[in-house]
């Protein structure tokens, strides 16, 4: 439908050309990012802009807050969801679809049938499956019933977000949807996981660039995520690393260190467990993410931590010293070494789970007033 009609019947009209500059800014980055070359960029970018480069998708959502649509398209820079925008046929979306009803499912169906095994499913929120899935229905259907029907034509699967990866916040405890990410469901089919509450758009775009150019699926890691976006972790390129290093840390929010902008670790960062790349990449399109702005990491790309463990605990270290490449560490600190205040992570996880122990040694005598948050 996005394809094929012309510009004033499009329901997507309203999102207009982008600039041709940073159209090839934004295929350049995104090239970069799944390791193609800056002729490659420019090439994506020139076959984008001549509309070549159009898979049919098909958008659902289920129980979620809508917010990774939200973050492509409605991002204080929303070039990122142009590109997406000119770089697919979007076919259904529920959130961007100009019809509804009866029509919606027309269009639904029509692309189903018309792009049969060639249409990529795109999956936003999690599956409720408890009491027979009543917890979520569109159109009289059960999402366990849509998924299923839309997912066996479909060429591949991307679960956007961490709760069609994993579940999301819907399946924290007592998960009283029976809530599951896609891949608990579908089981043939080539999956994706894009997760992040919300994800970055940069890696939703870098997966869809490789399949539209390349016509294959990134290389993905155990938990089916990117690991051109997934495969370090926050901790390794963290601009706070050097005051990790030296023992050099936040207590409590706002204290005279959380001001001088010091490591968030005491306070709850998840980064040296959380796999992702917004150190790097950063968030949305601008200059800006969690730590960034002086919020640890809530570890929102890992199946495990993301509403599974509390804001405040701590997380196990597995690199205790920085990389060989860092700049040499002097501690500021009277008594913490940069190997000691690793290690000491290192040793709480290995005993119980780091958070409790890892804590208790790096903890000073404020540490009270850090529940208080
Ligand atoms: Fe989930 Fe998407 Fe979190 Fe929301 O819709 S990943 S609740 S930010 O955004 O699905
Ligand atoms: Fe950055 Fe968090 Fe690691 Fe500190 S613990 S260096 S804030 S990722
Ligand atoms: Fe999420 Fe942590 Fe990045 S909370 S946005 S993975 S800094």
């Amino acid at each position: 439908m996005g394809k094929d009609l012309p510009e004033h019947k499009n329901p997507f009209y309203f999102v207009s050309k982008t600039d041709r500059r940073d159209f090839l800014k934004i295929c350049l980055t995104a090239a970069a990012s799944i390791g193609l070359s800056a002729t490659a960029g420019v090439r994506i970018a020139e076959a984008a802009a001549a509309g070549v480069l159009r898979p049919s998708v098909i958008w659902l959502h289920f129980q979620e807050c809508t917010g990774c649509t939200e973050t492509l398209l409605r991002s204080s820079h929303p070039d990122v969801g142009k590109l997406i925008l000119e770089m697919i046929s979007l076919d259904y979306h529920e959130t961007l679809l100009a019809a509804s009803g009866y029509q919606a499912e027309a269009a639904l169906h029509e692309t189903m049938e018309a792009r049969k095994g060639e249409y990529i499913l795109v999956v936003e929120g999690s599956i409720p499956t408890k009491d027979g899935g009543v917890y979520c229905k569109i159109a009289g259907k059960t999402a366990m019933d849509s998924l299923a029907e839309v997912s066996k034509n479909a060429a591949a699967v991307i679960a956007i977000g961490s709760c069609a990866s994993f579940g999301g916040l819907a399946a924290a405890e007592p998960n009283p949807t029976g809530a599951v990410g896609v891949s608990e469901l579908v089981k043939d089919k080539a999956i994706v996981n894009i997760p992040g509450c919300p994800p970055n758009p940069y890696n939703f775009l870098g997966t869809v660039l490789q399949y539209v150019v390349l016509g294959t699926l990134p290389e993905l890691d155990a938990e089916l995520r990117p690991t051109f976006a997934y495969g370090r972790t926050i901790h390794e390129h963290c601009p706070r690393r050097a005051h990790f290093d030296a023992g050099r840390f936040a207590e409590k929010y706002g204290d005279d260190n959380h001001k001088q902008g010091y490591c968030l670790y005491k306070i709850g960062c998840k980064g040296p467990a959380t796999g992702a790349n917004c150190s790097t990449r950063n968030f949305g399109d601008t200059d800006s993410w969690p730590i960034g702005v002086g919020h640890p990491c809530i570890g929102c790309t890992e199946k495990n931590l993301l509403w599974r463990t509390a804001l405040h605990d701590t997380v196990d270290i597995e690199h205790p010293t920085g990389p060989a490449t860092y700049p040499p560490i002097v501690p500021e600190r009277e008594g913490i070494s940069p190997v000691a205040t690793g290690v000491a992570g290192l040793v709480g996880g290995a005993l119980i789970g780091a958070g409790v122990v890892a804590a208790k040694k790096l903890e000073n005598k404020d540490d009270d007033n850090q529940k208080e948050v």
